[in-house]
């Protein structure tokens, strides 16, 4: 067994850090290392935490880390943020906001901001799940920034989702639109300070009544919505204990929908990683040669269209397939 796999598998830290920095930078020794850990994993709780930017997320997901850590549980947090392809702003906040746990060795916290390695984030938030779950982590916490499809990909991939809105909508019939609140198995109206947190409640009630999985078809679990104020650690318990609820659920009834749910995961994953290898064994050949840039110059100077002269290339590399 390699070196740096056994001393994650032992839970350690840098190893486990360095790991996850490979994965972001789409390093080949990476997906070595994983094909050894993931028979390990698989025992870890896999918890989403998702919803706009700025709703108190990585408070909530600090508040959390707090109650788990009391109640004597590991945990590991991604924070993986799609809207930027640095890891800047937002993902230094998260840093800042969950310091107080950075001494703390039951607690493993890392961030993630790529795009486009590795398959896509999906698929190395996923991988970086992997990483933390065979580290040996009770939960693993995932803060997604937005409300796009990659949220939706990715609280796809959790065991459960919370979804965190704040007073007043607004930006989030957006989140709405996108398909997000379909995945949410558990939901939080957080700044339950301000006004009008009730109506929220009653608001995202109508919604998810009228809500199914467009993919997937309709759950048997009805989402609970739940306030809070999670700088004030008001209503953790019971957001924690909520989603404990989901996961006894999960266990106890393996319905049509999570059975379905999990073969999509898996069919995903195995598409993005053949569309990963045929993409990267294609490009580094013609990169090899200079001929990307050849073919480039033919579109460049009308020589060619870019349907025919990419079925040339396809046929080239699959000629016997044909
Ligand atoms: N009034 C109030 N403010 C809160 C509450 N929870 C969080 N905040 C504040 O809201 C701001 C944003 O909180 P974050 O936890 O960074 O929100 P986030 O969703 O993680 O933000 P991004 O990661 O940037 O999308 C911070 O200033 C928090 O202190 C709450 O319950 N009430
Ligand atoms: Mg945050």
């Amino acid at each position: 067994m390699n070196d740096i796999v056994e001393k994650v598998l032992q839970g350690d830290v840098r190893s486990a850090a360095r790991l996850i920095r490979d994965l972001d930078d789409g390093a080949p020794r990476a997906r070595e290392y994983l094909k050894e850990l993931f028979p390990h994993a698989g025992k870890a709780y896999v918890l989403g935490i998702t919803g706009s930017p700025g709703v108190g997320k990585s408070t909530l997901t600090d508040s959390l880390v707090a109650h788990l850590r009391q109640a004597g549980k590991t945990v590991g947090v991604l924070a993986v943020d799609p809207t930027s392809p640095f890891s800047g702003g937002a993902i230094l906040g998260d840093r800042v906001r969950m310091q107080r746990h950075s001494t703390d060795e039951g607690v493993f916290i890392r961030s993630m901001a790529t795009r486009g390695q590795f398959g896509g984030l999906t698929q190395a938030t996923r991988a970086a799940i992997t990483v933390l779950d065979a580290m040996g982590k009770d939960v693993v916490i995932v803060e997604t920034v937005g409300v796009g499809q990659d949220e939706v990909d990715i609280a796809r991939t959790a065991h459960t989702t919370i979804i965190v809105a704040v007073p007043g909508l607004g930006d989030d019939i957006q989140a709405i639109k996108a398909g997000i609140l379909e995945v949410g198995d558990v939901f939080v109206v957080n700044k339950a300070d301000r006004e009008g947190a009730d109506r929220t409640v009653q608001d995202l009630r109508n919604m998810i009544e009228m809500s199914h999985d467009s993919n997937l078809g309709r759950k048997d679990w009805t989402p609970p919505i739940l306030k809070a104020v999670a700088n004030r650690n008001e209503g953790i318990e019971d957001i924690w204990n909520a989603a404990q609820k989901h996961r006894d659920f999960l266990s106890k009834h393996q319905s049509e929908y999570y059975s379905r749910l999990q073969r999509m995961n898996h069919k995903m994953e195995l598409i993005d990683l053949i569309k990963q290898g045929v993409v990267d064994r294609v490009l580094r050949e013609l990169e090899e040669n200079g001929q990307l840039d050849q073919y480039v110059d033919d579109l460049v100077e009308n020589r060619i269209d870019p349907y025919t002269l990419s079925e040339e290339i396809l046929n080239r590399f699959f000629a016997d397939t044909d």
